[in-house]
């Protein structure tokens, strides 16, 4: 093993925030990786020494040594083709994701995948131990790597270890369903500071330790056995939402915008969805209300079309596969049942695209269309907001996605009440400029005063406060 970077802080996820590029010639490259989380976190990577340990994305890659990409450092995590199917497929997405989501889809309990996501997660746990400076601040990110905090803390009890769940994390009754219930809460316990999306998580999250475990807690604080104290609290994620707003205004998008809308026949209002395609999203529910109201002759093809994109995801899971099979069955049905010649009900695309492709069609759209089962938070519906700079644009929202507790002045939808989403959908097409205005102008306020940035910096901010366990005097802050 080669000399590992020794850095002040440290992030663990289950990607690394690059994308391998096969050349021509051969030889790879790495691409940056689209996303909130790079953009947020790289400023205070670069302040502190940074470093980012995670997987490059494919399977049985010999084991990379620590790069350097364009001033990142980059720890790999090397999986097997087995540990893809065991860890990443099996039990990251088929066990822990429908169990956090409400069960939407039937999680599957396999001990084979288990034992996979144990020795994963140590091996991620023991490359941040040989990364980690004396006294670093390393923060684990979500779902796959739920076991690390504890891991890592066996190792290495002189750092400061935060951790933060991306999706969901469920009530009591559904979460005591998993066999190993128990080990994953003692794996999160090994953090100082645990993060989750909204309050009503933490809460989960504070009451099954004081039910399963039998740790005093107090508020959103659990004490351990030695004395130490585990925070458990919320900090809703969001987006880079200058950068959208400023794609949103450039040129080139704004041209874009206009391209996609007469490509559509110019109509009265664009519906749009942009969903990985994932059975939490309710895409197939939102397109049934959509093809109801055209069936009903409420909404004509002439006036209105549903611009669904569904970005491919997991395509190696069968509950995905059959997933994606349902959706393109119903599309092929509403067009072929209600579309005429150059006008089809909904225009399909199951396919990934630039960031400018995402704002132009965000600038197209008249109607947002968001409405998941259940989502942790949400960035697309965000992420709409920030690029209607002009204040006009109707969001209709899932009352279960996290983005529902901030986003309040959207069209707020039950996506499980198909009447109830019509209804919305109709409300929404037909509302006046004043009514979309003043409910896009308090959303707006809300995704600007809380962007990314904001979310990384209060998170650390708690991190480093806290009173050190470990070394009891007191801790001079080491991440800037
Ligand atoms: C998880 C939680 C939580 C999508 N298609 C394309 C593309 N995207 C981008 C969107 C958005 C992101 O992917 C999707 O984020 P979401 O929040 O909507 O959903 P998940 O992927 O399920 O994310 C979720 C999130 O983590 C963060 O904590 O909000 O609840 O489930 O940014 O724009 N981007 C590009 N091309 C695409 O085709 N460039």
């Amino acid at each position: 093993m080669s000399q590992a970077p020794q850095a002040d802080l440290v992030i663990v996820a289950n990607r690394l925030p690059v994308d391998r590029v096969r050349q021509p010639d051969g030889t790879d490259s790495w691409r940056r990786s689209p996303g909130g989380l790079v953009t947020a976190l790289e400023p205070v990577l670069r302040a502190n020494d940074g470093a980012w340990i995670g997987w490059p994305g494919s399977a049985d890659d010999d084991d990379f040594e620590p790069f350097v990409e364009d001033g990142l450092s980059l720890v790999p995590v090397s999986l097997s083709a087995q540990e893809v199917e065991e860890f990443y497929e099996g039990f990251s997405n088929g066990t822990l994701w429908p169990l956090y989501h409400d069960v939407v889809a039937k999680p599957e309990f396999h001990r084979e995948w288990w034992d996979s996501y144990v020795t994963v997660n140590q091996r991620f746990a023991d490359r941040a131990a040989e990364v980690a400076a004396e006294g670093a601040t390393v923060w684990v990110q979500d779902y796959q790597l739920q076991l690390v905090p504890q891991m890592l803390r066996a190792r290495r009890p002189d750092l400061r270890i935060g951790f933060y769940l991306h999706i969901p994390f469920p009530p009591a009754e559904l979460f005591s369903q998993l066999p190993w219930r128990r080990q994953i809460l003692e794996g999160l316990l090994g953090a100082d500071l645990i993060g989750f999306q909204l309050p009503g998580a933490a809460a989960n999250f504070v009451r099954l330790v004081r039910s399963r475990v039998g740790h005093k807690t107090h508020r959103d604080t659990i004490y351990l056995p030695d004395g130490r104290p585990v925070k458990a609290t919320a900090f809703p994620i969001s987006i880079d939402t200058a950068g959208f707003e400023e794609l949103a205004r450039s040129e080139d998008v704004e041209k874009r915008a206009a391209e996609i809308r007469d490509a559509l026949g110019n109509p009265r209002r664009i519906f749009l969805g942009v969903d990985r395609l994932d059975y939490t999203k309710g895409i197939h529910s939102r397109l049934r209300a959509f093809g109801e109201l055209v069936r009903d002759g409420q909404l004509d093809v002439e006036d209105a079309v549903f611009v669904q994109v569904a970005t491919p995801s997991r395509e190696r899971v069968e509950q995905y596969r059959v997933l994606r099979d349902e959706i393109e069955l119903l599309v092929g049905r509403i067009n072929g049942d209600h579309g005429r010649i150059g006008r089809p009900a909904i225009s399909y695309m199951h396919s990934s695209y630039p960031r400018e492709e995402m704002a132009a069609l965000y600038r197209a759209a008249d109607v947002m269309v968001v409405t998941p089962f259940r989502d942790g938070m949400n960035l697309v519906a965000k992420e709409y907001v920030a690029c209607r700079f002009e204040d006009d644009g109707a969001l209709v929202l899932s009352e279960f996605a996290g983005a529902a507790q901030e986003l309040r002045q959207a069209w707020l939808v039950n996506p499980y009440d198909i009447d109830g989403m019509k209804s919305a959908l109709l409300e929404a097409y037909a509302a006046d400029a004043k009514e979309t205005a003043r409910r896009m102008r308090a959303m707006r306020k809300t995704v600007v005063a809380n962007d990314v940035a904001k979310w990384a910096a209060d998170f650390l901010r708690e991190l480093e406060a806290l009173p050190d366990h470990h070394d009891k005097t007191v801790r001079q802050s080491r991440v800037r």
